[in-house]
């Protein structure tokens, strides 16, 4: 089969890779996206469960390339659900005429560098070829769902599927048995939307998790109005934070307030939007065991005031880790959902799975009859969507290989040994950590130039020096270790007991959490200085 050849080919059409084809284009370079799906939306394409929406609030998860984009463009609510995220991924597209540029089902299997003729070769499944200088790869990083490895998960009779892959179908539940394993934050979501729209619903919890209000509510014309008015303040404020926000790190020190100040801040913040329980609160509960814990107790506390029943408020609280140290749930009326006659907890802490039957969920306790098994089981983060595809480079070495502890990248956008690779969101790039979108654009701008760097420069191998790599690599455990979530179980520390080779206990350095200002000052001084860490030949 004759390959088709083009200068860049970008595998993905979701936030990232819309964004990056609508640069490459408009600079006029022969590209193309390959999305393995058949449609382009990504995250917003796939994640059609109940209650799935933003906890970004809308306004700061768009795009921020084009004011004409910012002026046309009306956020219905604060945090955006996924119907209305992924009609605005399209209205991008179809906007800026990005489709004629992608080709969907068309999924990438293999990728091999000729380290002679200084290209990729890629093979799509179904036999199909592209060979292409530059490859960007805009996976998603959360673009793998992972069910359980339970016995007999396929002996269920009932409907079952991963968050992930909700029926696209209307689904009619009201009189169904639903039972949700998983509470991160797609359960927590999927869970409060479902409490009163299912007949009966049980819980399967293994660990709880903490969760806060979400704080939503809808965005008038006149809310609309003035936030387009402060759009270049908005993404200035998200720049110069954190995690990519506008809510600001509260500086006036822990330690310097009495408790009952802290309370006071901290009850402000429970009825603020979003992150901002986390994002403006005192940077020493990501630091300080006793600020955490004191945190902790204060958010168990709001546990037991919204849910009636003693035990199952007691059930609902994390023992095992504080306070935001995980990926933090934002809810709306989740602990209440267990005041209702027809939700139950049921924690495998106390009865953990035996096995999934034709009819339901065993569990070392007792079998639990269900219609139908709602897999919120999370992702194979950062890394899965690169696992999947069979990539060779330099001396034919796999990536497989190269990250089987983990990855190892250069700013998370290179990775020595695969020459002319950009990531977009990459592992260890600042965008696990933070307001993903803020992140992409700030990964694309800064591939791109470097691409049109190397043009200038005649370069056609473009590759992340080795040493540059590990000063890296030891930056980002750095940044990892200094914070409380390096104890924590979650997929910031890359573990998911569902993927093999996976093991309990061991940290996968999979994203960059120095904060926003840090790496984009980083990442800006390589360009500045010519970009003294990467070959160009
Ligand atoms: P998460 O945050 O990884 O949550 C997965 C949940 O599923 C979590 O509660 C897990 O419990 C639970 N889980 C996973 N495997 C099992 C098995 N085998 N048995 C029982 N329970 C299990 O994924 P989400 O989809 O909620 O969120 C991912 C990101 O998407 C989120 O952070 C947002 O950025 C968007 P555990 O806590 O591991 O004991």
């Amino acid at each position: 089969m004759e390959a088709k050849r083009h200068e860049v080919v970008v595998i993905g059409a979701g936030v990232s890779g819309i964004y990056q084809i609508k640069r490459l284009t408009d600079l006029g370079i022969d590209a193309i996206v390959l999305e393995g799906d058949d449609d382009l939306g990504g995250t917003w394409y796939r994640n059609r469960y109940p209650g799935a929406r933003f906890d970004s609030e809308s306004y700061t998860y768009g795009y921020s390339f084009s004011k004409e984009l910012l002026d046309e463009w009306h956020w219905n609510e604060r945090f955006s659900a996924q119907p209305e995220n992924l009609r605005y991924l399209n209205y991008v597209a179809d906007k800026f005429d990005l489709r004629r540029h992608m080709r969907f089902d068309a999924r990438v299997q293999t990728m091999t560098w000729s380290d002679t003729e200084h290209e990729w070769t890629i093979h799509l499944q179904g036999g199909e070829i592209y060979v292409a200088t530059f490859v960007v790869t805009s996976l998603g990083p959360l673009s793998m769902p992972t069910l359980p490895r339970y016995e007999g998960i396929d002996d269920f009779a009932g409907h079952s599927f991963h968050t992930y892959h909700w029926p696209e179908e209307p689904l009619d539940l009201s009189d169904k048995r639903v039972g949700v394993i998983g509470t991160g934050a797609t359960g927590i979501q999927v869970i409060a939307e479902l409490a009163d729209k299912v007949g009966e619903l049980k819980v399967f919890q293994r660990r709880p998790n903490w969760s806060s209000p979400l704080n939503n509510g809808p965005i008038s014309a006149d809310e609309m109005a003035a936030i387009r008015d402060r759009y270049d303040e908005i993404f200035a404020n998200c720049s110069a934070s954190p995690g990519g926000f506008e809510h600001v790190p509260d500086r006036r020190g822990f330690w310097n307030l009495t408790p009952e100040q802290r309370i006071e801040t901290w009850d402000r913040l429970y009825e603020q939007p979003g992150f901002a329980i986390s994002a403006a609160n005192f940077p020493a509960i990501f630091l300080d065991e006793t600020a955490n814990q004191e945190m902790s107790d204060y958010i168990a506390n709001r546990i037991r005031d919204r849910v009636d029943d003693p035990q199952i408020a007691e059930k609902l609280i994390p023992r095992d880790h504080g306070f935001a140290t995980q990926r933090l749930p934002l809810e709306t009326r989740y602990f209440e959902a267990y005041n209702r006659d027809n939700v139950h907890l049921v924690s495998l802490a106390d009865a953990p799975i035996e096995r999934i039957t034709e009819t339901g969920i065993q569990t070392a306790a007792e079998h639990h009859d269900l219609d139908v098994i709602v897999y919120a089981t999370g992702f194979d983060a950062i890394t899965g969507g690169y696992d999947r595809i069979d990539i060779h480079g330099v001396g034919g070495q796999t990536l497989a290989d190269a990250w089987r502890n983990g990855p190892s990248t250069y700013l998370g956008a290179l990775a020595n040994g695969f020459p002319n690779m950009f990531m977009v969101a990459g592992p260890q790039s600042v965008s696990g950590s933070t307001n993903f979108p803020r992140a992409i654009e700030t990964g694309v701008d800064w591939l791109t130039d470097l691409l049109i760097h190397a043009r200038n420069q005649g370069a056609t191998r473009v590759e992340a020096r080795a040493e540059a790599e590990q000063r890296w690599v030891a930056e980002v455990v750095r940044a990892h270790e200094k914070l409380l979530l390096r104890g924590s179980k979650g997929w910031f520390t890359g573990y998911n007991s569902n993927v093999a080779g996976h093991q309990e206990g061991t940290i996968r350095y999979q994203a960059y959490f120095g904060g926003v200002p840090k790496y984009v000052s980083i990442i800006n001084q390589e360009a500045a200085d010519g970009y003294p860490s990467i070959d160009l030949r």
